[in-house]
């Protein structure tokens, strides 16, 4: 019973390509953990929300353009303003599923072309998360599902840089899920990883991210 005991949440985050399958897992992962009696919430990043989300969204629906730097450091700013509240929400026992995190900020960044180490930095004392899985997909199998939604960045050469920079952002807290299975068993993974992670973190403090 994951959650059930007076510790902190958890702070799980799913990555991955455009059409992984990132957003349906979200959704199917956080109905199995309330049912399981887990004080869980799903999130997703961009928060198109608020108002830099608002700015964000246009500019991913091409209504706007921005300078590359200037979008990288409104989607950090797009996390650093739920920073507060992400904290409350932890320490008061909920478990944050979050659909895209710094890793979407650092890979589709570094994608266009950028220092790696120079989109890193504003996201530095961020909540480090307790969990990342990514779900591996091949650029060429995630746009045969049902295709793109047309918004920038859905094209399947820069989704493949956006791959390898995923590739070499990977550490010791990053589960890797083939997201190629069929979706009842990645569900099945993700449950496992999800369960044991909010149990072995309940004692834990919270960290910051600092890469
Ligand atoms: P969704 O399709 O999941 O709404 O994402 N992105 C996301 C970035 O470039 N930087 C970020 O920091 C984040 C969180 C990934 C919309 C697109 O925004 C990209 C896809
Ligand atoms: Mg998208």
């Amino acid at each position: 019973d994951a959650g059930s005991k007076s510790g902190r949440g958890a702070l799980v985050v799913l990555e991955g390509l455009d059409r992984s399958g990132k957003s349906s897992q979200c959704a199917r992962l956080l109905s199995y953990l309330e049912g399981q009696g887990c004080r869980a919430e799903g999130w997703r990043f961009p928060d198109r929300g608020t108002c830099v989300g608002q700015m964000i969204s246009a500019y991913l629906a091409n209504e706007s353009q921005l300078d590359d730097r200037t979008i990288h450091l409104l989607f950090s700013a797009n996390r650093w303003e739920k920073r507060a509240l992400m904290e409350s929400k932890l320490l008061g026992g909920t478990t944050l599923i979050v659909d895209r995190y710094s890793y979407s900020g650092v890979a589709f960044s570094a994608a266009k072309g950028l220092d790696i180490q120079w989109c890193k930095a504003p996201d530095v004392g961020l909540i480090a998360p307790d969990l990342v899985i990514y779900l591996d997909v091949q650029p060429e199998k995630a746009a045969e599902r049902g295709g793109y939604g047309g918004e920038r960045y859905e094209k399947i050469e820069f989704q493949k840089r956006v791959a390898d920079h995923y590739h070499s952002l990977r550490d010791s807290t990053w589960k890797v899920v083939d997201g190629s299975l069929p979706m009842e068993t990645v569900e099945e993974h993700l449950r496992e990883l999800a369960t044991n992670c909010i149990q072995e973190c309940q004692e834990k403090p919270l960290t910051n991210l600092t890469w």
